[in-house]
């Protein structure tokens, strides 16, 4: 047999962004990983004759439907639906829904991307897919929800199972729509199968702290990376951007550990409150009215609300990014550099661009990309798993320490790969490398499929 040159990273790039156009969310995401596997390539010559980079960055399916649904004024309104089974090489396909206005495929592939990765750094017997739909929640009734939750599980059950892909919420999707997801699944299913979805209410199959895992593990990774440079959170101050589920947990662990949480944000503006955000009426705003963030201003005197304006001009020791992808630039990097950060642990998805990671880089600001500094929460929608599997309910505490520990074992692979493979102290580099390496082995035991 003839053996074909190996084509170098920069090709099979260049071949993604040309295969992938208009995608720009995929291509960042994409880039980021390929220009750590360089040292991997060396070590592992198998892996180039197997095009294993080109075969992970080809997702295995991508379903894309239309989501029809009469709103309250009895207007038919249509949007548009996406699953994107991306790799089943490590268990059947897991990732959250996002039903958000901007959703279109190369946001739902550059998640689907990251989540092959971050579930190989949990350990956890679980492949990667993401999905979701250009719906907008906002300003929608509990029937509109409903019924555009109905309309979007009738045609995706068929692509689902416990054992094929078990989607859970992101961005829009929380427990009040797993819940009517879940309903329509078992109506039109005639199974009650409660691990084809995680993130379920206590009530029926859900697991405890999965709805506190990503913002309380983006935390605890934070506290990893400090712990390496032999400090803590106790007395730090703290920033976190967004107030949705990821954010909302963020702020109660980072104060539970003894750090002032400052400031936090939502679409609309950031409310700053120097003596520390009161969690309970934050809770109250978002949670249970799904209000807007400058009314918890008007709740709290000391708190000062910005309307537009960037989070990242508070002055903070720790920043957790946990709104959405790019949210967090060069100039705030450089400005949350300047004001003496010394942490940043991504609870969102990529939030931060690539000028920005290149000044974390080079300030030394320890750095938890997204994939292993959110891996928490998608690592306890497996625990949800596994106690479905075995129709058993674990305690709070119990599942908590459990997190801990998944948050420090990732944590540890990270800073371990990055240290063998040349970059020591370079988690980017780390996640990237250890992630791959697990997808890796096993796609190549697999054989081409
Ligand atoms: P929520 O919908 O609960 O909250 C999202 C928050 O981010 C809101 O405050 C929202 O503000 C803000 N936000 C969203 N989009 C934008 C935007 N385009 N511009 C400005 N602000 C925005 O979502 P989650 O907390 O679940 O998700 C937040 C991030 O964490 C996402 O990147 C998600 O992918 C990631 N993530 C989530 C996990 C989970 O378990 N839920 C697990 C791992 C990662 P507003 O309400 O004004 O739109
Ligand atoms: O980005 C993510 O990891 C999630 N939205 C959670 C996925 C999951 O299946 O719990």
């Amino acid at each position: 047999m003839v053996r074909a040159v190996a084509p170098s990273i920069e090709s099979i790039y260049g071949d993604v962004v040309r295969r992938n156009p208009g995608e720009e969310e995929f291509h960042q995401a994409v880039r980021e990983v390929l220009d750590s596997l360089a040292p991997v390539l060396a070590r592992h010559p198998e892996y180039t004759e197997m095009k294993m980079i080109e075969r992970i960055c080809e997702p295995e399916r991508q379903i894309i439907f239309r989501v029809p649904w009469t709103d309250d004024r009895g207007e038919v309104q249509i949007n548009r639906g996406f699953r994107v089974e991306f790799n089943s090489a490590l268990g059947p396909y897991k990732g959250g829904l996002r039903f958000h206005p901007s959703v279109y495929l190369g946001i739902v592939k550059f998640l689907g991307f990251e989540q092959v990765f971050k579930n190989a750094l949990t350990g956890m017997p679980i492949g990667g897919g993401k999905g979701g739909a250009d719906f907008d929640p906002k300003g929608r009734s509990e029937g509109e929800v409903m019924r555009f939750c109905q309309s979007f599980m009738t045609e995706l059950y068929r692509h689902l199972g416990e054992h094929t892909d078990v989607p859970a919420g992101d961005i829009g999707v929380g427990g009040r729509e797993i819940g009517y997801l879940f309903g329509q699944y078992k109506r039109i299913t005639n199974r009650y199968e409660s691990g084809v979805l995680t993130g379920k209410g206590l009530a029926w199959g859900g697991a405890r702290v999965r709805t506190e895992a990503t913002g309380y593990g983006a935390t605890f990774f934070a506290s990893e990376m400090l712990a390496a440079h032999g400090t803590s959170l106790e007395g730090r101050t703290v920033v976190v951007s967004g107030a949705g589920n990821v954010a909302l947990y963020a702020v109660q662990k980072a104060t539970q550990l003894g750090a002032r949480v400052i400031a936090c944000s939502d679409s609309g503006g950031y409310v700053v409150d120097e003596g520390g955000l009161d969690l309970e009426v934050l809770q109250h705003v978002k949670e249970v009215q799904r209000g807007r963030l400058s009314e918890y201003a008007d709740r709290v005197p000391s708190a000062r609300h910005v309307a537009g304006g960037s989070v990242w001009d508070v002055p903070c020791a720790v920043a957790i990014p946990s709104a959405t992808q790019n949210e967090l630039d060069g100039d705030a990097a450089a400005r949350l550099v300047r004001n003496g950060c010394i942490a940043v642990s991504e609870g969102a998805n990529m939030p931060s661009t690539p000028e920005a990671l290149e000044v974390f880089r080079a300030a030394g600001t320890a750095f938890g990309p997204g994939k292993a500094a959110n891996a928490g929460g998608v690592a306890t929608s497996a625990l949800e798993m596994q106690q479905n599997a075995s129709r058993d309910s674990w305690t709070f505490e119990h599942t908590e320490a459990r997190l801990q520990q998944i948050m420090h074992d990732v944590y540890a692979r990270c800073s371990e790969a990055a240290e063998e493979y040349g970059s020591p102290g370079d988690l980017v580099v780390g996640a990237n490398v250890a992630g791959f390496l697990r997808v890796a082995e096993a796609m190549h035991a697999h054989g081409l499929v």
